[in-house]
């Protein structure tokens, strides 16, 4: 007994002056462990005569939970004492002037800007809409019907006010344009657009830039001679560019806009997946039900409009392979575009 009140004290000094976590989980497992010192005095009950047994086992049983309470409490204590720590060492003060060294713009606003510039250079407007939108401009007003499978909760953040979302795509900026100005109409839409996708190659948030044309004339031929020019210009030199039927709901006839790989040179690679040939557009003939529900008469004038995703150009143009760089702001990666 006398024995068991000498742990009982040693223990509970020998936590008291443990200065880190690991120290304490040795003491844990000297006192506690399989072969710990309150363990193996716990299977000596039997060793012990008779009359005194219960109260033997009482005590260690006591002593045992001391030990437990102790540990527990001075645990709590070294974690707050390391976040402590840590908050008084790891701090930065982010509102010291920097000498020698100036911020530089992230490469998705570089690529962003290169593609508007473009765009005005060819006589387009630019136009920008809200990302918190209506259900009935992103979806309803496109064609897109009601149980379309874009429409679900699983690929939608639906926000808790009936009617609003996060915009899927810039489209409904177009159908603003529209409603607000008769054609004719030559804009771009460049912004952030939402999904419920995470993965590897997905990110929740992400950009595109769309574009709609609208006049008496707009043709298929003219939206090719468009996005041919504008790949060109973008891409500094004159690459193949292919045309592939492809479906929208808000689009007919629509196409998916190809370009001969600039990684290697349509010799064929791991990005081109070995076909020479990379995906960069969608576009198409604006549907005349989407042109309409915007008042315009189909009868006078028709339309075509294309989208692109800029993460997607951004690594073609800087050879990034993985989107996730983008939205990590590692100093190292964003000091590269300075
Ligand atoms: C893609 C394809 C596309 C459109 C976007 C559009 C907008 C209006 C009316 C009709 Cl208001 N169309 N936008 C049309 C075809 C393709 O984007 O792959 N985007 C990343």
């Amino acid at each position: 007994m006398k024995d068991i009140d000498a742990v009982r004290n040693e223990a509970l000094s020998e936590i008291d002056k443990v200065r880190d976590l690991q120290e304490l989980r040795r003491v844990k497992a000297k006192y506690l462990g399989r072969k710990g010192v309150i363990t193996e005095a716990l299977k000596r009950i039997r060793e012990i005569p008779a009359e005194e047994r219960r109260e033997y086992g009482r005590k260690v049983n006591a002593v045992k939970e001391e030990i437990e309470e102790a540990i527990k409490h001075r645990e709590e204590t070294l974690k707050k004492d390391e976040i402590n720590r840590a908050l008084a060492s790891e701090w930065e003060d982010l509102t010291v002037p920097l000498q020698n060294t100036v911020g530089s713009l992230h490469p998705i606003t570089i690529t962003l800007r290169r593609i508007v510039d473009i765009f005005r250079g060819m006589g387009f407007t630019v136009e920008e809409g809200p990302e918190v939108e209506l259900e009935k401009y992103n979806f309803d007003m496109l064609n897109i019907p009601p149980d379309h499978p874009a429409r679900d909760m699983q690929d939608t953040f639906y926000i808790n006010r009936e009617g609003y979302l996060l915009r899927t795509h810039t489209s409904p900026v177009q159908i603003r344009t529209m409603l607000k100005h008769r054609p004719p109409i030559q804009m771009v839409a460049p912004g952030k657009v939402y999904r419920r996708d995470d993965d590897p190659t997905h990110s929740p948030m992400f950009h595109q830039v769309e574009g709609l044309v609208v006049n008496e004339e707009a043709n298929f031929r003219h939206m090719k001679y468009v996005i041919e020019t504008f790949l060109k210009e973008l891409f500094r030199t004159d690459l193949p560019v292919r045309f592939r039927a492809s479906y929208f709901p808000f689009t007919e006839p629509s196409a998916e806009v190809d370009i001969g790989c600039v990684i290697c040179g349509m010799k064929g690679c791991r990005v081109c997946k070995w076909t020479g040939w990379l995906e960069v557009m969608g576009c198409g003939m604006v549907y005349p039900a989407v042109l309409e529900a915007c008042g315009i008469d189909t009868d006078l004038y028709q339309g075509f409009a294309f989208g692109m995703g800029v993460e997607r150009i951004a690594m073609l143009l800087f050879r990034i392979d993985n989107i996730r760089v983008f939205y990590e702001n590692d100093i190292r990666f964003l000091r590269q575009f300075s």
